[in-house]
């Protein structure tokens, strides 16, 4: 079961289109898989070729676009790495993956502390090997590789196929519907399945892609409200940025401004009352890295009428809720498609994913009786900040294997910036500064993942059989 190479055909099909803009350049679709075709054959004389696995570490510039697009050519699956983790964490993933090269945009390159480096200097600067493109693409191939922590604290890295982010573009626009002027705003980062299924939807739709290094809530405005982009991905905290930037200057989206895609968390109800006041339509989505995006999304049409809700699944996938009878009640959310990850690489592997036909998110929700999902809690304590997860288990590692720290428990706290941060209790088997003790946290773990607050306790709150109750933490708050 094979698609024809994508890039190829989309550059045959709409090769004056406009693919890629950044700043005040911009690039058709020929030009794109000119470059692809070209950094395939700079890639394919470091030896990098379809058996290969690379990791990858960058800025989202036009440059990760074109090598990520000559990894597509090369056949060769990616690691995408975040540039937000500390080193350590970046090596976890480096070897855990088992990568055979590790591409760095020079700029991060004192992140990489284990491994040797293929900077992206080094490979612009190669001479192209001799080299053919594939024709066809297999469906089951893995095109994207993307880490995701959990309960245990060691993150997975969670396969995307072609199929699977294949069926999610089209998904998508079976349900936003899609039209030849679209461009979509790219300011979430390319290295989460938030950012880099803006990219598959391009090459998938043949649709622009307006391209930021980092969010900017005044540029992301001009151009929602000069008509220039007509979709942007936002999460609840540049959501929010938006909205204010547009009340503060008393501005107007432009007619021929589509939709905001707000997804990767939780959407405040009173977030969604203020677009609707500024007639912005905002469509809250439910979905994650194993799901290559969008798995529910609501249509501002049921926004006011369903507040609170995530939505409908989208054509082609299932959701039900294990063990409920009835409309309402509430379990785990139970998912089932085309999009669905086949499976984890490295020391998850072996790890069943759909064994009986189903993804268990680890999310509890219902249905309603209309069918609209409403999500009422994370999986395993996860805490969402600003977009970014953070996940308990993953800091208390970090913090027992301090000297002077016998218990660690971590929970999520209400943040006005961020939505929600973690803060941490301790019990300490010897005298430690709870300053120290942030900054061997900072110095292993992303800075996001940094607890905001540390408390010294004498006790952690457990029960008979000694299991941290995390949730009683936050009556501690
Ligand atoms: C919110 C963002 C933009 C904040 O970054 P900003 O403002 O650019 O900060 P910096 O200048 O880089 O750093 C300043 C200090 O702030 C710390 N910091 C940065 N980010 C965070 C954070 N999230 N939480 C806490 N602190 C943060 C920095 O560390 C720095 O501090 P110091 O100086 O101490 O180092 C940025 O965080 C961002 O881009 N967030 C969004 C990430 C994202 O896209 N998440 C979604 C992941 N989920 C998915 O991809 C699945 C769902 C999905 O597919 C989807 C999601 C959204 C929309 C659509 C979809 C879809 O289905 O298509
Ligand atoms: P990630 O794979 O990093 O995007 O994380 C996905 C997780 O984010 C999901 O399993 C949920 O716990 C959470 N999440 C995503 N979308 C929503 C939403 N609309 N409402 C509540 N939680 C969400
Ligand atoms: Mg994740
Ligand atoms: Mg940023
Ligand atoms: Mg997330």
């Amino acid at each position: 079961m094979t698609y024809p190479n994508w890039l190829t055909q989309r550059s045959h099909l709409s090769g004056s289109r406009m693919a890629l803009s950044f700043h005040d350049q911009q690039w058709t679709f020929s030009e794109v898989n000119e470059l692809a075709l070209e950094y395939a054959g700079k890639l394919a004389s470091f030896g990098i070729n379809t058996d290969s696995r690379v990791a990858i570490l960058a800025k989202s510039t036009p440059d990760f676009v074109f090598i990520m697009y000559g990894c597509l050519h090369a056949g060769c699956e990616m690691v995408m790495l975040n540039e937000r983790l500390a080193p350590a964490e970046l090596a976890y993933q480096i070897e855990d993956s088992a990568a055979d090269f590790v591409l760095v945009d020079d700029v991060l390159q004192e992140k990489i502390e284990e491994h040797v480096p293929v900077l992206f200097s080094k490979i612009k600067a190669a001479a192209p090997s001799d080299w053919v493109p594939a024709s066809e693409w297999k469906k089951d191939r893995t095109i994207s590789i993307m880490y995701t922590s959990g309960t245990t604290g060691h993150p997975k890295g969670v396969r995307q196929t072609a199929e699977n982010h294949f069926s999610s573009a089209v998904s998508s626009a079976l349900n936003i519907g899609i039209a030849p002027e679209d461009v979509w705003l790219c300011s979430v980062p390319l290295f989460h399945i938030s950012g880099f299924s803006i990219l598959m939807r391009s090459l998938i739709y043949g649709m622009g892609v307006r391209l930021y290094e980092k969010f900017d809530a005044e540029r992301s405005v001009e151009e929602i409200c000069n008509g220039t982009v007509t979709h942007v991905s936002v999460v609840s905290v540049t959501l929010e940025r938006i909205l204010r930037t547009i009340e503060e200057r008393g501005a107007t989206a432009s007619p021929k401004f589509k939709a905001v895609l707000a997804g990767g968390g939780p959407v405040p109800v009173a977030y969604i009352r203020r677009a609707e006041e500024l007639q912005i339509p905002v469509l809250q989505t439910y979905g994650m890295t194993e799901t290559s995006s969008q798995t529910t999304t609501l249509q501002p049409a049921d926004a006011e009428r369903k507040i609170g809700s995530s939505g409908k699944p989208l054509f082609l996938y299932q959701v039900k809720i294990e063990g409920a009878e009835n409309a309402g009640e509430a379990g785990e959310i139970l998912i089932h498609g085309p999009q669905v990850t086949p499976g984890y690489i490295g020391r998850f592997s072996e790890r069943e994913v759909q064994a009986d036909g189903w993804l268990h998110t680890g999310d509890i929700g219902y249905l309603d009786e209309e069918g609209f999902l409403f999500v009422v809690d994370r999986r395993s304590d996860l805490i969402v900040s600003g977009g970014e997860n953070v996940y308990p288990a993953e800091i208390e590692k970090v913090l027992l294997a301090h000297p002077a720290v016998r218990e660690a428990g971590v929970c999520g706290a209400p943040d006005e910036k961020w939505g929600e941060v973690p803060v941490a209790f301790v019990v300490l088997n010897k005298p430690a500064e709870t300053e120290e003790l942030l900054a061997y946290c900072k110095q292993q773990i992303a800075s996001y993942k940094t607890p905001k607050q540390l408390k010294l306790v004498e006790s952690l709150p457990r029960n008979a059989s000694n299991k941290l109750l995390r949730r009683e933490l936050k009556t501690w708050l």
